[in-house]
């Protein structure tokens, strides 16, 4: 080969590592070399000589872990022993009742750290002993590990050890809603990480790579395919390529799920019906359970979106949603699996409200479905707005299951081009009080199975993860897929904690870094409320790709117009949802219904959710209904550009290239605030007749040209839309 060949690849070879360093490929998993003295001192120490008291693959896992940890951030390689006993700075047990330690840690704490809690622990109170990490299970002693490796990367002044952790839902779980042709419905960072194709021959560093990360925050399970099935994956060459998924998965504590399209008995079965009472379909899902079960023991279940949005399901045969789900239940019971029933149902044949269609549909149904069968509930009552008061249907069932479905990817929050972390918005709708069964019942309550005591517990969250380098197109997505784990392992987080671990761990700890990233952090989500639907505004977006604004949306299905939502006309703008309108909230508790049902004391943040209002209505600002709208979008274009102010503060602070990654991006955010401020405020002020308030940036462009903007190839669009 010729000198100038080698050099060059030598030099691609280089910048490709390079590349690779700082691409954000390495998530919050990058184990930089630690620059405090103590907390080097420290590492060095305890991961000198490790001991893995375990047998299984996922001890392979946590060595491998523990190793790359040590060598990146004290730049040591450990010694691995598996016989406890010994003196080692560091036991990792999955036999807790054999430690003999003289301390407060028995028998009873082990049993209550149940299959997947762990503790750290000094086995004396004094810090030169070794430290364990003790947990019943492998799975528990990887999340032990995990949160070691955490405290150590985050260096959080009092590294709050010992620690005992138990997680708070048992079933956590990424929702994909990738199609086997690799597009990804609502997907904003590339194409699907699933090579159908190649699979299961060939294993991607980054099935490998993804569990790990999902391990790391105590993601347990994943649906692999989207709601809106292709019923060839339940096919047998799918179901070898989905095996070799959970091959890889396994390890790291990840089991696998997918979607059920209903009518696959015909699709893929040769039937002629998929009536849930017919006896042969009954069958077929049987023999198909079975199928499944004997490739993948450890098979998770079921998730099925049924009669929505075009998906077929047991209406199509004059059976309810509990038939349906009850049919699909029995099949996987036998093995151990799990049915989650999506509530996201509504139809544009019914008169109803559509916020109100789902309990109308579900409530009745409630006591009717098998004990594995879990009924998957959206946040709020729509889908996934910016904000929603949360989904009435979390109370209303006190026999049946109940999982909280989040989206990450940010469908409606600026796709792959915004900063919004949704950190505050998963706090909100888990902390919301329910007042059912009591005052202080939070939603989160009713997902952990603890209000109503039910076993099954399962939170779900939609993917944004892609093939892009990043995995999640916009560097800050990550902190979407960092926090949606972290709250699901633990409800009750601070989304502030969480923001700053994911803060130290990605672009690390100095405060030069820290407090800017987290000022961004902090405030994007409540910026993009504020520049898209302030006050309670939902569903104004642009219609199929949901990209921008789009208020003036009208004609076909209401239910899929803007107009239907925000109502605007020169009387005044909202949706009457009290008693004189469509009464959905009748559907919270009467305590809810009481206070949101007034406007002097409904939050101004639900205002227009439930409240048809005159433009001249005083506002507790004193400003008019139309103003404090106006002063609204413009704080929202406000705070984008105090994010870039911040951003640029830290120039030279982080790496060249995720530093101009944001920046970049950060502008475009700019630019799609005013479009959705500019647009919406024209659009509305014909219905107001009101001018803008002088104070505001001015409100520019041409009503018109924004109307006709067309983005026929934005990402994420079902084709069929
Ligand atoms: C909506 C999406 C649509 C999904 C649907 C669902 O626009 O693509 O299929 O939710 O959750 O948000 O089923």
């Amino acid at each position: 080969m010729n000198r100038y060949l080698i050099i060059s690849i030598l030099i691609s070879l280089l910048l490709s590592t390079n590349v690779n360093a700082e691409s954000g490929y390495d998530l919050w998993l990058r184990y930089t070399n630690i620059q405090e003295k103590s907390y080097h001192k420290f590492a060095s120490r305890i991961f000198a000589e490790v001991c893995i008291d375990d047998t299984s693959a996922t001890a392979g896992v946590i060595s491998k872990e523990i190793a790359m940890g040590a060598k990146g951030m004290a730049g040591i390689d450990p010694v691995f022993s598996s016989a406890p006993g010994r003196k080692v700075s560091l036991l990792i047990t999955t036999n807790p009742e054999s430690l003999d330690m003289g301390h407060d840690f028995t028998t009873e704490d082990i049993g209550e750290l149940g299959p997947e809690g762990f503790e750290i622990m000094f086995d004396d109170n004094k810090p030169e002993k070794t430290l364990i990490v003790a947990a019943n299970t492998p799975a528990g002693a990887l999340y032990g590990t995990f949160t070691l490796l955490r405290k150590i990367q985050t260096r959080t002044k009092e590294m709050r050890i010992p620690e005992s952790s138990v997680p708070s839902i048992s079933r956590r779980i990424l929702n994909h809603w990738d199609n086997l042709d690799r597009t990804v419905e609502r997907g904003y960072a590339g194409f699907s990480i699933w090579d159908w194709h190649r699979l299961p021959g060939y294993i991607d560093q980054r099935y490998i790579d993804y569990a790990r990360a999902n391990a790391s925050i105590g993601i347990n399970g994943t649906v692999l395919t989207n709601v809106n099935a292709n019923a060839l994956v339940l096919t047998a060459p799918y179901i070898e390529k989905v095996k070799a998924l959970a091959d890889v998965f396994r390890p790291y504590g990840i089991r696998v799920y997918l979607t059920a399209r209903f009518s696959a008995p015909m699709e893929i079965g040769g039937m002629e019906t998929a009536d849930p009472l017919n006896p042969e379909v009954q069958q077929w899902w049987d023999k198909k359970a079975r199928e499944i079960y004997q490739v993948i023991p450890d098979f998770g279940g079921l998730l099925v979106k049924a009669n929505s949005e075009g998906q077929p399901g047991p209406h199509n045969y004059g059976r309810s949603h509990a038939e349906g789900a009850n049919m699909l239940a029995d099949a996987v019971a036998p093995h151990g699996g799990i049915v989650m029933w999506r509530a996201f149902v509504y139809s544009h044949e019914s008169p109803e409200d559509r916020a109100k269609q789902a309990n109308l549909e579900f409530e009745p149904l409630d006591g009717e479905f098998r004990d594995n069968v879990v009924i998957q509930v959206k946040n709020g009552p729509i889908d996934f707005q910016p904000r929603e008061p949360f989904h009435p249907l979390f109370g209303a069932m006190p026999e049946t299951p109940l999982a909280l479905e989040l989206q990450i990817t940010q469908e409606y929050l600026g796709q792959g081009t915004s900063l919004a972390y949704l950190g505050p918005l998963f706090q909100e709708t888990l902390r919301s009080y329910t007042y059912r069964p009591e005052t202080h019942t939070t939603v989160a309550e009713i997902i952990d199975g603890t209000a109503y005591n039910h076993d099954l517990s399962v939170i779900a969250g939609v993917s944004n993860i892609g093939n892009d380098m990043n995995w999640t197109g916009h560097i800050f997505g990550q902190a979407n897929w960092y926090a949606f784990g972290r709250f699901a392992w633990h409800h009750r987080l601070m989304q502030e904690k969480v923001a700053e671990e994911w803060t130290r761990m990605t672009f690390g700890s100095p405060d030069e870094i820290l407090e800017p990233v987290m000022y961004t952090l902090l405030d994007s989500r409540e910026a993009v409320v504020n520049y898209m639907t302030p006050l309670g505004l939902h569903h104004i977006m642009g219609r199929g790709h949901h990209y921008g604004p789009g208020p003036w949306v009208t004609g076909g299905r209401a239910d899929w117009t803007s107009v239907y939502y925000h109502r605007a006309d020169s009387s005044g703008i909202g949706f009457d949802r009290t008693s004189s309108g469509s009464n959905a909230l009748a559907q919270y508790a009467p305590e809810i219904g009481e206070k949101w049902g007034n406007p002097e004391t409904c939050p101004d943040k639900y205002l227009l959710w439930f409240h048809h209002l005159p433009w001249d209505y005083e506002m507790d600002s004193g400003n008019t209904l139309w103003e404090e709208l106006c002063y609204h979008y413009d704080k929202g274009v406000g705070q984008v550009k105090e994010m870039i102010a911040t951003w640029e503060q830290l120039e030279g602070d982080i790496d060249r290239q995720r530093y101009h990654h944001v920046e970049q991006l950060l502008a475009v955010q700019l630019q799609e605030a005013r479009w959705w401020k500019n647009s919406c405020l024209l659009y509305f002020q014909q219905f107001s007749g009101m001018p803008f308030p002088a104070d505001i940036e001015p409100v520019e462009g041409d009503l018109e040209e924004y109307r006709e903007m067309k983005f026929p190839y934005a990402p994420g669009i079902r084709p069929s839309w």
